[in-house]
């Protein structure tokens, strides 16, 4: 079975924890794709989003979705995206797609944040994936000297600027035994914007497409 069949499977059970009528948190990415998509086909339609990205604001406007201005909502019920790794703790390496900072904004004003990945995303420990984390351009060589010094091997996604004009350092190496401690200690630096751990603030469901169908995790012992 292909990557994207799982995609679409956690995709679609994520469906089931939108409730019509309701303005909800939209994150970015080919998994949220395939949410945005089944978003525009549920017969009884959300109120609105709020987007994460440029790319997921776009997509939702094509289907008739009105996207909002997270100013203008009372916090959100629910934000579902995606994840470029997950443990069953529901601590996540999030920014693959850029869209890192925007989606921890929104994650956090969320009341429940459901992540939809396919299984090859579940891992025991972070940090196979290389830790994105955006920086205040003037910032970069500094904050990839500060990364270097916790261990890490820092390199400039040349050519990317985010949704806020900031610039992306993918940062291989790092021992993630602590995501909640490596999470702050990386977004106290100064420069720094903020990393794609979701430790802190992780999920609260995983929804993990598989061979046989869907597989949902709560956090445990977090
Ligand atoms: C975007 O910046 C990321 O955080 C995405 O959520 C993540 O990269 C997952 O993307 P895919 O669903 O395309 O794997």
């Amino acid at each position: 079975m292909s990557q994207d069949t799982k995609k679409q499977r956690a995709a679609a059970a994520a469906i089931e924890h939108v409730r019509a009528g309701t303005v909800i948190g939209v994150g970015t990415g080919s998994t949220v794709n395939f949410f945005i998509d089944a978003l525009g086909a549920m017969p009884s339609r959300i109120a609105g989003a709020v987007s994460s990205s440029e790319a997921s604001t776009q997509r939702l406007r094509a289907l008739g979705i009105p996207v909002l201005d997270l100013n203008s909502v009372d916090g959100l019920d629910l934000y579902v995206d995606g994840a470029d790794e997950a443990t069953r703790r529901l601590h996540l390496i999030k920014g693959g797609g850029a869209a890192l900072t925007r989606e921890k904004i929104v994650a956090a004003a969320s009341r429940c944040f459901v992540c939809i990945v396919d299984e090859a995303k579940v891992v025991a420990e972070l940090g196979r994936f290389p830790l994105p984390v955006e920086v205040i351009p003037m910032a970069r060589s500094y904050v990839a000297r500060e990364l270097r010094r916790l261990g890490g091997e820092p390199s400039w996604r040349e050519g990317v600027v985010t949704d806020n004009g900031g610039h992306i350092l993918d940062v291989r190496g790092l021992r993630i035994a602590d995501p909640v401690a490596l999470e702050r200690e990386i977004n106290q630096v100064a420069g720094v914007v903020t990393c794609g751990l979701f430790a802190r603030r992780g999920a609260d469901l995983l929804i993990v497409g598989t061979d046989s169908g869907v597989q949902t995790l709560e956090p445990s012992g977090r």
